[in-house]
């Protein structure tokens, strides 16, 4: 083999063993990743939270995208409140809607059902509602009123464990 031809090789091996580290840093990335979406029914009568009505997961981002920008073009959907891992909306998502109105009561008691507890670091309340997001599991302890968009917690980042409509 010339000299020429060994450098030759010798980069096509760097070139390769560069893709493949990071091939293997996406995917262990991309495995912590999820976003989810889950029905709510409005609370009723004396109902502790809302019942889950379906659920769809997605640990990849495009099709979480894909699924997201469906769901939300139906007029059926409302979206009525949304929490992310990181501040400024950003990782892991957990998203509730209502496919009956804006109106009624819904609320989630424990983030430990779904791997969120002590995570969120922003949030989003819609459809005009305002969202208490509570510092311990059923509502308890300290709490925050989130109205519209929230791109930090403050105190409560990393802290929340439940939340239910304010009004
Ligand atoms: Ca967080
Ligand atoms: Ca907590």
């Amino acid at each position: 083999m010339t000299h020429a031809l060994f450098a030759v090789a010798a980069a096509l091996v760097g070139l390769m063993a560069i893709p493949e580290f990071a091939t293997e840093r996406a995917d262990a990335d991309e495995s912590e990743y999820s976003a989810c979406f889950a029905e709510l029914a409005p609370i009723v009568n004396d109902q502790e939270q809302s019942d889950v009505v379906q659920k769809d997961c997605f640990d990849d981002p495009l099709e979480a995208e894909a699924f997201a920008q469906n769901l939300h073009s139906l007029d059926s959907v409302y979206v009525l409140f949304t929490i992310w891992e990181h501040s400024n909306f950003g990782g892991s998502s957990y998203e509730w809607y209502s496919t009956s109105s804006c109106n009624g009561d819904y609320g989630y008691n424990d983030f430990n059902v779904i791997g969120w507890n002590d995570k969120a670091g922003s949030a989003r309340s819609a459809c005009g509602r305002t969202v208490n997001l509570w510092e311990h599991t059923y509502q308890m302890g300290a709490s925050l009123l989130i109205n519209g968009y929230h791109s930090s917690l403050g105190v409560m980042n990393d802290e929340s464990s439940s939340w239910d409509t304010a009004n």
